[in-house]
């Protein structure tokens, strides 16, 4: 029998990597998008069919995940047997702007979610994006079993939704996963995320439209992914036989100069000539080194990073060139 997925937020980048990997695998897929002014639907314009396709196997709808009535609504009519919760108030900056905002999507959602799920009586498998942002302050590597200090709204809220994940799966029986994923980046990256800023000034700058980057901290560590691969791991723990919480990383460790390094000597410039500070970007609180231990994932799913920052870093200047 043909399956069918739920995503929430499969207009960013993630959501549109599922969608096509979903797709592929024979699913028909429901998607919940916010109703804007402007479209929003760039990311998945490819995949998108007209209504009256008669095959037609991506359907969208408006919904937010403020608005717990709708999700009931939605979920009962769809009934879908797996639901990937991907939508939040993803960027941390913004999150210390916006924190309360922030703790009623990118926490409060993933209840109002899992509620509508448990009201109706739905028999499905349920996952949340968790994220490295949880570990924060605490030193790595970081695996399952660290413990979670949150540097930021956005970090507390996911903390939040991950432990009402957690808590459905052992109050109510649920097939709840959460996926801790460490930073995974693509061409589809959102514009204001540092990797993405970085790749997009160095294909203007190499094309002579502009002469300057400003940028926050560079001194912050990461482990920076390829988003295609992650999405993969999201489907993998839903296939599981027994739900559990994965890591998903690189286990290596990067800071936003050695990003600058990669990203600008692929067009044979010198980053330092170019990039200068300000301190707007800075965050209140800061997350110094988050580098992932993904061996429980490797082990008990299979699954392995190919794509390390340094590729990553060539990808998208590629594309940033292509798309200028
Ligand atoms: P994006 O910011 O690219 O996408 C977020 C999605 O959520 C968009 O579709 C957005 O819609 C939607 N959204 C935001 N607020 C609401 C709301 N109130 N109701 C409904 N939809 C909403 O994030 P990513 O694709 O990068 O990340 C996917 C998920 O994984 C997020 O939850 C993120 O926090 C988490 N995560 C991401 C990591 C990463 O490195 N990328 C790492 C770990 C976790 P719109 O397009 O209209 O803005
Ligand atoms: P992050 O990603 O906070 O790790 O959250 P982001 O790319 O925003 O920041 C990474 C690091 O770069 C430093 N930085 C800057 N960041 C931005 N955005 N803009 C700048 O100009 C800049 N200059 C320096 C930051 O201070 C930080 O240390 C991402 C999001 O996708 C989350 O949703 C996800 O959960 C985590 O990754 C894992």
């Amino acid at each position: 029998m043909t399956k069918v997925a739920l995503i929430t937020g499969i207009t960013g980048q993630d959501g549109s990597y599922l969608a096509e990997l979903l797709l592929e695998k024979g699913y028909l897929v429901h998607g919940f998008m916010r109703r804007t002014s402007s479209f929003n639907t760039a990311r998945i314009d490819h995949l998108y069919q007209d209504q009256h396709e008669p095959d037609r196997r991506l359907f969208l709808h408006y919904a937010d995940l403020t608005d717990g009535s709708r999700l009931v609504t939605l979920l009962e009519s769809i009934r879908p047997a797996e639901v990937y919760n991907l939508a939040a108030q993803s960027h941390v900056r913004v999150s210390f702007d916006e924190p309360e905002y922030t703790g009623m999507a990118t926490g409060l959602g993933s209840t109002r979610l899992l509620e509508a799920i448990r009201m109706i009586g739905l028999d499905c498998r349920f996952y949340q994006a968790s994220s490295s942002e949880m570990f924060g302050a605490t030193p790595p590597p970081q695996n399952e079993q660290t413990p979670f200090w949150p540097r930021s709204p956005y970090g507390v809220a996911k903390v939040y939704s991950h432990w009402m994940t957690r808590n459905y799966r052992e109050a109510y029986g649920m097939f709840a996963v959460n996926g801790i994923l460490f930073n995974h980046e693509s061409p589809r990256r959102g514009e204001t995320f540092v990797t993405r800023k970085i790749t997009r000034a160095v294909a203007e700058i190499a094309a002579g439209k502009r002469s300057e980057l400003f940028l926050g901290n560079l001194d912050s560590v990461r482990d920076w992914g390829y988003a295609p691969e992650y999405v993969a791991g999201m489907w993998a723990m839903l296939q599981h036989s027994e739900p559990a919480d994965y890591v998903l990383a690189t286990g290596t460790a990067y800071t936003i100069r050695d990003f600058l390094q990669f990203s600008f000597e692929h067009v044979g410039l010198d980053w330092q000539k170019y990039v200068k500070f300000d301190e707007r970007y800075l965050r209140p609180s800061e997350v110094d080194s988050l580098i992932g231990d993904a061996s429980k994932a490797a082990s008990v799913l299979g699954w392995r990073p190919k794509v390390l920052t340094p590729e990553l870093a060539r990808i998208m200047v590629d594309a940033d060139q292509r798309a200028l």
